[in-house]
């Protein structure tokens, strides 16, 4: 299988993540990617080339103007205002109060964050920007007749909705690829999101249509991050109703009662029928993962790349969340060579 990397990652290394009331150094840090990378050159999983660049249009279409705009020069607004660290929101339009976007970046920031614990930092829109690349040029090869495709995408993006950003992600990667695919003839993609958290974001950009299908397996927001965002009970709206599938699971969850979850999701997929699948790929369903609660190990990640390879369909895998263990490159790669079995 071919991967799609790119070094502009490392322009997203943050100093601070608010954690547990301290700004600690962020869990999403570069490193992450080069032990992914690190581990797909050693086991031989296939080439791996730079992203071609795309414009902004493919972002536009599933991103509002405004917020990529904020995007573009927060740091810059953050810095003009004379503040010492990084951009983090201390204000937001909480219940009742108004919803328009104020002039002042303190204004601003509260309105397009959805959680507080990622600073936008020196460097993170370009990287954002790369990581959308990544995932497009894997999306690309699809349509070129590839079977399985490896975008190590990094800022991850399942957590960025439509004029959202937080939980580390910024522009939504896998939600930008399926776009892409349906713009460019795909008349249906499915999305399956197997990343520990809820994929609040992807939901959010495609939960009224029904020519996207959304599966998620996660930590029941009722204990675990976005929280706000994950119920089994939403199913979409308007013509997306019964195209949204959530599966929220407590903590300690074993692979067993996962991966009921994963082979319900997968039959939603196969009834489906999608000309494509995108899988946003966390591992932080890993047992020893250091911000998360389930329980699979090494080997249950083969099992899940296996189990998502019999369905037949031509599939791009981005890279979301897996935090701050070795065990993150063996588990990304053990999904991709048990897709290929
Ligand atoms: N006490 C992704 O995996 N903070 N984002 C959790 C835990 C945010 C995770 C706090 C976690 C975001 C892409
Ligand atoms: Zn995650």
């Amino acid at each position: 299988m071919r991967t799609i990397y790119s070094e502009q990652h490392r322009l997203r290394d943050a100093r601070t993540e608010l954690y547990g009331g301290e700004l600690v150094q962020p869990f999403e840090k570069p490193s992450r990617a080069e032990t992914v990378l690190r581990v797909v050159r050693e086991s031989n999983l296939g080439e791996i080339s730079a992203p071609e660049a795309f414009s902004l249009e493919p972002v536009l279409a599933v991103h509002d103007a405004d917020y990529i705009a904020f995007l573009e020069t927060a740091w810059q607004e953050w810095q003009d205002a004379g503040y010492a660290g990084e951009v983090i929101p201390s204000v937001w339009p909480a219940r009742r109060m108004q919803s328009r976007v104020p002039r002042f970046i303190d204004g601003k920031v509260g309105y397009y964050a959805m959680a507080a614990e990622t600073s936008i930092s020196e460097g993170t829109w370009a990287a954002a920007l790369s990581s959308k690349d990544v995932a497009l040029t894997g999306a690309k090869a699809l349509l070129e007749g590839e079977r399985g495709v490896f975008s190590l995408c990094r800022p991850p993006g399942h957590h960025a909705a439509l004029d959202m950003y937080g939980g580390y992600c910024f522009l939504n990667n896998a939600a930008i690829a399926a776009q892409y695919l349906r713009d460019q003839g795909a008349e249906r993609v499915a999305i399956l999101d197997i990343d520990f958290h809820h994929g609040n974001g992807t939901q959010d950009i495609f939960y009224a249509r029904d020519d996207v299908l959304f599966c998620s397996l996660h930590g029941d927001p009722e204990d675990a991050f976005p929280h706000f965002l994950g119920y089994a009970d939403e199913t979409g709206s308007g013509p997306g109703t019964g195209f949204n599938r959530n599966y929220p699971m407590p903590p300690g969850t074993p692979f067993k009662q996962w991966q009921a979850a994963l082979a319900d999701a997968l039959a939603r997929v196969d009834e489906f029928s999608p000309q494509y699948l995108v899988v946003s790929l966390g591992v932080d369903a890993f047992e020893n993962d250091p911000i998360s609660f389930f329980k699979l190990t090494s080997a249950d990640f083969l099992t899940t790349g296996e189990m998502i390879g019999e369905l037949g369909i031509p599939t791009l895998f981005a890279m979301e969340g897996g935090y701050d263990v070795d065990e993150v490159g063996v588990n990304v790669v053990n999904v991709l060579k048990g897709y290929e079995v």
